[in-house]
């Protein structure tokens, strides 16, 4: 069975991060994947304090092993929410699409586990002096909000920026990609996009069919002219939009386009206005199961891959 120093670190069997998802990772799926002996993490998204603090409830009310909060920097209630994760005493803090810094402190003190996304070798570097408890890595391959850099290309420069755990996201959905994510140093993974579907998670069945036919080509990157690159199915709502970003169309009018895309996609499978936020991996989501099944089958195909290697070493 593959351990690593985080499974010790937060008291979880399997080195195996469910992804902060707005607006789908919510407490049930987070639960579900705890339970699993994972780390479930519930998003806050751009959701404001009492949400999350009602969706950590659910999550406890289901499962007593570690949970986790992911708290998207760039929305409007991260101040919020950071002070809802102490008075809640979750386990586990991740952030992503932004720099955590002015939290981290606090966080520490209360004994909050702190895992930054850090899609550079500076950000890592400054997560580290600032004494984070480990880093997680995030490629470009992943869904949602994308740095520049890919999973294989970032993972090894993080792991050489640092001497914290590193946990590799970003194009991961079977065995061969924690296999390859322990081979570049990492020691553990997160997987979004093959968590979406999850039998405990909740999104529109049009999303969830959607994720299951998926295939290679079919994700697309848009939003980069507003800052904010965001990686989603290819829909006419992507094309069009991505048409506009390259018309003269004001940013206001820009970004109004894409408010509330996510929740039209997420809870009414909205194929006309919805943005399906997913990994390149979605095409090798092939069927529904259970969120533990999942888990486990993953870290089953992974640990003969790892000792495989080795043969090849003479
Ligand atoms: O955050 C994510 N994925 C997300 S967030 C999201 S919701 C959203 N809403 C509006 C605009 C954009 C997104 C959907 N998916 N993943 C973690 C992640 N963080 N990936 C990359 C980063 C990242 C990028 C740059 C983290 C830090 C960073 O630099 C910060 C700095 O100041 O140096």
């Amino acid at each position: 069975m593959i351990k690593s120093v985080i499974c010790e670190m937060l008291g979880i069997k399997y080195p195996v991060f469910q992804g902060g998802m707005a607006w789908i990772a919510d407490g049930k799926l987070a639960a579900a994947v705890s339970e699993g002996g994972g780390l479930g993490i519930i998003a806050a998204g751009n959701a404001p304090g009492d949400y999350v603090r009602r969706e950590i409830r659910v999550a406890r009310s289901i499962n007593d092993k570690p949970i986790g909060v992911n708290i998207m920097l760039l929305s409007p209630f991260a101040d919020e929410v950071a002070k809802v994760v102490i008075e809640e005493k979750v386990d586990v803090v991740t952030t992503g699409a932004g720099n955590p810094s002015k939290y981290i402190k606090d966080w520490l003190a209360t004994g909050i586990k702190v895992i930054p996304v850090v899609a550079s070798v500076a950000l890592a570097k400054l997560m580290t002096r600032l004494g984070a408890s480990a880093l997680i890595a995030e490629g470009g391959e992943s869904g949602g909000h994308v740095g520049e850099l890919t999973t294989m290309v970032l993972v090894p420069q993080i792991c050489d920026a640092t001497d914290l755990p590193v946990i590799a996201a970003g194009g991961i959905a079977d065995g061969r990609g924690v296999a390859a994510a322990f081979a570049l140093g990492a020691c553990g993974v997160q997987m979004g996009t093959r968590f979406l579907s999850a039998e405990e998670c909740t999104i529109h069945p049009v999303y969830k069919e959607k994720i299951l036919k998926a295939t290679d080509l079919c994700t697309m990157v848009t939003g980069k002219r507003l800052g904010h690159p965001v990686r989603s199915l290819r829909t006419p709502f992507s094309r069009e939009y991505l048409k506009a970003e390259y018309s003269s169309m004001p940013d206001e009018e820009l970004e109004a386009l894409a408010t509330g895309a996510l929740r039209l996609a997420v809870q009414e499978g909205d194929n006309d206005k919805g943005c399906f936020l997913a990994g390149q991996i979605a095409a090798m989501v092939k069927k529904e199961q259970p969120a533990a099944e999942i888990i486990r089958e993953v870290m089953e195909e992974a640990e003969p891959i790892l000792l495989r290697a080795s043969q090849w070493v003479k």
